[in-house]
């Protein structure tokens, strides 16, 4: 893909431009591209520009709720065919996964969740503002092996800390892994929470959940415990 097309998705999701967005991510596919490089290199870099800005006053919320919109018309071409490419492949495992309590931030655990679907693996996901009680349920109903949780707010990681708690608590742990990740979230909080895994992005969210899953049936029958961290 020509880096001026990269160029132009990252200043579609700048300029909260969802026609365009969407119309850029509709060439890159018609021409071949690789749905997960477009979003790396072409729409993901808008989105910390974006963020960066409004660090920095230098746009407010509307603003920054605009570039959303944009990123979620260019995911909205992106994700089925991330999907698509997914969906011959054996299940590999159980996931549920969601944002946790009193955060909205959905853009990046969605495409967790479609690169994890993609891969072959059964996605539960619950969407945002989530709390330990939900994650917990629906773990059971569906007898997950990984629950996600994502961050984006540092005021919201600490949700993370109580899905684990309440998982501990229930009694599905160790049994049911947990893996966090988002913006904020480091390997030391994963560490420091008792998460099992830690993923700075989608592609080592996988990476993540195929190891744990590695680790976890050779743990089963050593009686060891695992601790990964991807990316
Ligand atoms: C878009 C955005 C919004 C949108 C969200 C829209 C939506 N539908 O999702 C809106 C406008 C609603 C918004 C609101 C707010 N936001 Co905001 N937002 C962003 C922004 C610009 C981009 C986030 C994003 O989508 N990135 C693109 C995706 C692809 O990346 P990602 O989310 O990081 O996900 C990747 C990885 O982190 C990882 N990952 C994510 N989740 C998980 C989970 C697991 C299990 C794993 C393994 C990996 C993983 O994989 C993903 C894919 O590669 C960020 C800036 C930034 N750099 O993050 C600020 C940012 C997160 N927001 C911020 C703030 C302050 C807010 C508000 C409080 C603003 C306000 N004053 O109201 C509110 C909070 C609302 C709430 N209660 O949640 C701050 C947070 C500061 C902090 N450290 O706490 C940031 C960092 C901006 C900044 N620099 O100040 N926001």
């Amino acid at each position: 893909m020509p880096i001026d097309n990269f160029a132009a998705m990252r200043q579609s999701i700048i300029d909260g431009a969802p026609d365009q967005a969407a119309s850029l991510a509709k060439q890159a596919l018609a021409q071949g591209a690789a749905p997960l490089e477009v979003i790396d290199q072409g729409f993901v870099p808008g989105m910390s520009e974006v963020g960066e800005q409004f660090a920095q006053h230098k746009i407010f919320l509307p603003d920054m709720l605009a570039s959303a919109e944009a990123m979620k018309a260019a995911m909205g071409v992106l994700e089925p065919e991330l999907k698509r490419q997914g969906s011959e492949r054996p299940m590999a495992g159980t996931v549920v996964l969601g944002t946790a309590k009193g955060d909205i931030h959905e853009i990046g655990k969605t495409l967790v969740g479609t690169l994890l679907t993609a891969h072959g693996f059964r996605v539960h996901d619950l969407g945002v503002d989530v709390s330990g009680e939900q994650f917990a349920a629906k773990a059971r109903e569906v007898a997950a092996d990984v629950v996600g949780v994502s961050a984006l707010l540092t005021t919201t990681m600490r949700g993370q800390r109580s899905v684990i708690e309440t998982l501990d608590r229930e009694g599905l742990r160790p049994r049911i892994k947990v893996i966090v990740g988002g913006a904020p979230v480091t390997r030391r909080w994963a560490e420091e929470i008792g998460a099992d895994g830690y993923g700075k992005d989608a592609q080592s969210a996988v990476a993540l959940v195929k190891s744990l899953l590695d680790k976890h049936a050779v743990a089963d029958r050593a009686g060891a415990e695992a601790h990964i961290v991807c990316g």
